[in-house]
């Protein structure tokens, strides 16, 4: 259902229908559905008109003040804007907010800090790490020599003993810590020592939390990692895209590594949406929403597991967790289906020590930020926890129409205005 007097898409309508059309299919979508993925958010019509400027028209290659192109003052604006304000939210010495994503961010980093065959350690993808931390189908783990740390078999959780142990035998240039499914808090102190111990330099992708670490919520990497990667469209709620913070020595080695290094002229527009957002992450709203969006996924996962889902790691510290849904006898695959079915979307997840393939999986990863801006909290998530439940536990001729209604009833008690 979408609210709005007039059509902000007007022209698009009259002068390209299909991707009109297209825009307008997944609006519906967006409003008719709970979205669940961990990783993504409602960004505010602020952000969105930002994005959607003539800040696109213009080429920018350099930084503020040192620009190959005329013309720049405003693009000088708004990329100083955006560094001042990723600065009061995250501390450090040096920012750059041209990365057009995380997977750029993490790469600049790589490019600046190391030589091809250089050893990389990072969290192991089922685990809860990233594909640029070293996967063999990325280009980190086809350049660099990867080993991988993951966490205990018995608590699902990191142990940094093992990883210290890990640190030490392989003498990696560089630890990455962070993660894509993995709900405990990351002891980032632990890291830098074992980084410092073993003479490596330590690269945090803080991806997921960097709202959560934003409002306090979870302990800041800023300071204790040489590099700070992120995206800026998780829990950050911002559009698209990356941004690397670094410590004064590093600053011109990873400007020069996003560009020329890595990329050309930088997404204005986007760098714009950037700025607005990094604004509205600094502001008490922004704060009591991370609250929530936390408070949202613990009573989620209390929830699920009084109603007998497996929880990975046992709960949550964050945004997400992640359900063993092998343990109720479907597969990650079928979870994802039957969510969808009944108008959850969320996607199926590896879980530590997986059996399967990732195209199957034996997790289903969830996720709280986006709800949590489109209003839902505790009450709902005990509804939520009751639906998700009842379907992911029910025989295999269960009829999705009833718990489709009740996400539908929810979905339409808490709106989504604006496309
Ligand atoms: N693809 C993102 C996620 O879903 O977590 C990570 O980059």
């Amino acid at each position: 259902m979408i609210h709005t007097i007039e059509d902000p898409l007007g022209q698009l309508r009259d002068t390209d229908p299909e991707v009109y059309s297209a825009i307008l299919g997944e609006a519906r979508r967006q409003a008719g559905h709970l979205e669940m993925i961990a990783s993504e958010n409602w960004t505010s019509a602020a952000v969105r008109q930002a994005v959607g400027s003539i800040m696109t028209d213009k080429y920018a290659e350099g930084y503020p003040g040192k620009r190959y192109y005329g013309g720049c003052e405003y693009m000088d604006v708004v990329e100083t804007l955006a560094k001042e304000r990723v600065t009061a939210l995250f501390g450090g010495e040096h920012v750059n907010v041209q990365p057009h994503s995380g997977a750029s961010a993490n790469t600049a980093v790589y490019f600046a800090a190391l030589k091809i065959g250089d050893r990389v350690l990072g969290m192991d993808l089922s685990h809860g790490g990233h594909l640029t931390h070293g996967s063999p189908v990325n280009l980190s783990g086809q350049f660099y020599s990867v080993r991988h740390y993951g966490v205990d078999r018995e608590t699902e959780q990191l142990d940094m003993e093992t990883v210290r142990r890990q640190a030490r035998e392989f003498q990696p240039a560089i630890i990455v810590a962070g993660a894509s499914a993995y709900p405990r808090t990351l002891d980032f102190t632990a890291f830098r020592d074992i980084a410092r111990e073993v003479g490596a330099l330590l690269m945090v992708d803080m991806a997921h939390i960097a709202g959560l670490v934003a409002a306090g919520l979870h302990p800041n990497p800023v300071g204790l990692a040489d590099f700070v990667t992120s995206t800026t469209h998780k829990t950050l709620r911002g559009p698209r895209g990356g941004f690397v913070i670094t410590t004064a020595g590093w600053g011109t080695k990873i400007d020069k590594s996003v560009f020329p290094g890595l990329q050309g002229g930088p997404l204005m527009n986007i760098i714009a949406g950037k700025a607005v957002a990094f604004g509205e992450a600094l502001t008490p709203q922004f704060r009591a929403y991370q609250a929530r969006v936390v408070a949202n996924a613990k009573r989620l996962a209390d929830g699920l597991r009084e109603r007998g889902l497996r929880l990975v790691a046992g709960g949550t510290d964050t945004h997400l967790l992640l359900i063993d849904v092998k343990a109720s006898g479907l597969t990650g695959r079928a979870a994802q289906d039957r969510l969808a079915s009944i108008g959850i979307t969320a996607n199926k997840n590896t879980i530590p020590f997986e059996t399967e393939k990732p195209t199957v999986a034996s997790g289903i990863r969830l996720g709280t930020p986006q709800l949590t801006t489109r209003g839902l909290g505790l009450e709902e998530m005990d509804a939520l926890a009751d639906i998700i439940a009842g379907a992911l536990t029910a025989p295999a001729d269960f009829d999705p129409l009833a718990y489709l209604r009740r996400v539908q009833t929810l979905a339409e008690a808490f709106p989504l205005a604006g496309i």
